[in-house]
């Protein structure tokens, strides 16, 4: 298979980029941060989409270095948007969300990794959140936690992303050291016809009733419409993302948006 012999060297070759996706504050509209989606630019086929080579690369285990590499990368551009908005005060700071898989969790270098980016880049722990699906941590053991705790302690994010797919139970979510809910793009879809299902608009309310009384923001992903966004809205969710505001692109785009709403 042609992918699984140029993986390895891809790295090293530089094919690998990121696009950011804008997080948008609900309540007024602001840009508050994005979430970094990695692509591989592969010299035969073009661009990948991860879904066409992480799995490969947990597989392989390139997926240790590439993570270090997109979290180092994406820390860095936070701490370039943040310099060009004249620091962290001028219209508070852009917040970089990055995507762990479930590898990274269980090797041992995750938080001296984490820590070291945070220290080369000047970047406050707080600016960064750690986005890790539900299944990853359904019946994580103590083990499996201890990193995010510490992480968590340091001032880092940590959000459960395609939250609502698997089936953890909700009181385990006590357990987590989670500050943020990613609704998964299902939730959003089911919220397409103005009025929603009044079903799943229940189950929504109810999962950001919960969320909040836990202490944690809800984030929602995949709004393709102003209706959508609205409906969230009104069901209390904080933050949202998806191609009603912007599509994944280029570090620059992202900048210019924030700098707009400012
Ligand atoms: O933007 P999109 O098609 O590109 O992303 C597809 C999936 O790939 C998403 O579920 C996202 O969480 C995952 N993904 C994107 N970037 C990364 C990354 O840097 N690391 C990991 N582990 N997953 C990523
Ligand atoms: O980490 P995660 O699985 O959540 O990655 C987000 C994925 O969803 C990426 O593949 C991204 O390109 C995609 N995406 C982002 N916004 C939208 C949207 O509004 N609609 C749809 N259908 N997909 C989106
Ligand atoms: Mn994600
Ligand atoms: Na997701």
């Amino acid at each position: 298979h042609g992918l699984t012999t140029a993986l390895p060297t891809a790295l090293d070759r530089g094919e690998f980029f990121i696009e950011y996706q804008p997080l948008v504050h609900l309540g007024d509209g602001s840009v508050r941060g994005a979430e970094a989606l990695v692509r591989w630019l592969h010299p035969q086929h073009g661009v990948l989409s991860p879904d066409r080579f992480i799995p490969l690369a947990e597989h392989t285990g390139l997926i240790v270095p590439l993570g270090r590499w997109v979290l180092e990368q994406s820390v860095r551009q936070a701490r370039e948007w943040r310099d060009r908005h004249g620091g962290a005060e001028a219209l508070g700071p852009l917040r970089i969300n990055v995507n762990l898989s479930p590898c990274q969790l269980t090797h041992p270098g995750l938080v001296q990794d984490t820590v070291e980016i945070l220290e080369r880049t000047g970047m406050e722990p707080d600016a960064l959140c750690l986005e890790v699906t539900e299944s990853a941590l359904i019946g994580a053991d103590d083990d499996l936690l201890k990193p995010l705790r510490r992480l968590a302690e340091m001032g880092v994010d940590i959000a459960l992303d395609d939250f609502g797919t698997g089936y953890s139970n909700l009181a385990n979510l006590r357990r987590l050291p989670v500050s943020v809910l990613k609704l998964d793009r299902s939730f959003t879809q089911s919220m397409q016809r103005f009025p929603a299902d009044p079903v799943d608009l229940k189950i929504v309310e109810g999962i950001v009733s919960l969320a909040h009384s836990l202490d944690l923001a809800v984030t929602v992903e995949g709004v393709e419409t102003g209706a959508q966004a609205e409906q969230l809205r009104i069901l209390g969710c904080d933050t949202a993302q998806g191609w009603y505001y912007a599509r994944p692109g280029p570090p620059d785009r992202l900048h210019d948006l924030a700098l707009v709403d400012a």
